[in-house]
């Protein structure tokens, strides 16, 4: 049965390295909010929205060489027309968002990696997004493991899956260190192990958050 509440929704967010499943995992996700009676409305970053799919294909296209500062801007123009138009309405219906990637990945792939700084992040997420997920899951692998399984994936690597395995290394190390310093809020699992394990794992951590959120903790 469907839940009806005058409360906004919950913001859920999906994080990781390359390859690390999120795809996956995501439908399961879905799956299990809806048995709980979410609406759910899912989201993707960059993109999820006409005008941010747009600017998407321009960010992943490995013929625009664009600086650091450029890739940031880009990547919260993005978010700042799926946050207005898209996360913030359905929120406000008290719908569920699920999101493929949110602002914590701008401070693993554009501080961690690009080496911008943290506090320059923060403050567009200040400015621009004016929230952060109340449930993060972060999907953990060993970057040359996560590399493999997209390389086994196969089709041509998009701009920012061209870069050197170290990049990569930043970006996890940040996401880490992000759930480090905020493990009530991110969630970290381990997706070294087998799907159904992950999924399994991904999962119980989402009911746990769900048993809180639903008695209005
Ligand atoms: N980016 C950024 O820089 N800054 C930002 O602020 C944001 C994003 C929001 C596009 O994101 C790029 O934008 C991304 C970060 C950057 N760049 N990179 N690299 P994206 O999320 O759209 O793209 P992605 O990270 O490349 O996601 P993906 O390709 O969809 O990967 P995935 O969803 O994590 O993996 P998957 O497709 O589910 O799985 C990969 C393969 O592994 C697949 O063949 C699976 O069958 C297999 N797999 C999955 N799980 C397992 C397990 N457990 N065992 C074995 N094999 C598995």
């Amino acid at each position: 049965m469907e839940r009806t509440s005058a409360r906004r929704g919950a913001l859920i967010s999906l994080e990781g390295g390359e390859g690390a499943g999120k795809t996956t995992v995501l439908g399961a996700l879905r799956a299990r909010l809806e048995a709980r009676g979410h609406r759910v409305v899912g989201t993707r970053e960059p993109g999820g929205t006409p005008a941010g799919e747009a600017i998407r294909a321009l960010l992943l296209d490995p013929a625009h060489p664009w600086v650091p500062h450029a890739e940031l801007l880009l990547m919260f123009a993005s978010r700042a027309q799926l946050v207005d138009t898209l996360v913030e309405p359905a929120l406000a219906r008290g719908d569920t968002v699920l999101a493929d990637r949110f602002t914590d990945a701008s401070f693993a792939y554009q501080g961690g990696g690009r080496g911008l700084p943290a506090g320059l992040i923060a403050e567009l997420e200040r400015v621009v997004v004016r929230r952060t997920p109340d449930l993060t899951l972060l999907l953990d692998l060993d970057v040359a493991q996560g590399l493999a399984r997209a390389r086994a994936r196969g089709g041509p690597a998009d701009r920012i899956e061209q870069e050197r395995e170290d990049f990569f290394e930043r970006v996890r190390a940040t996401y880490r260190a992000r759930a480090a310093a905020d493990p009530a809020r991110i969630a970290v699992v381990d997706a070294a192990q087998p799907v159904e394990a992950v999924v399994r794992d991904a999962c119980a951590a989402l009911d746990r958050f769900l048993d809180r959120w639903e008695r209005g903790a």
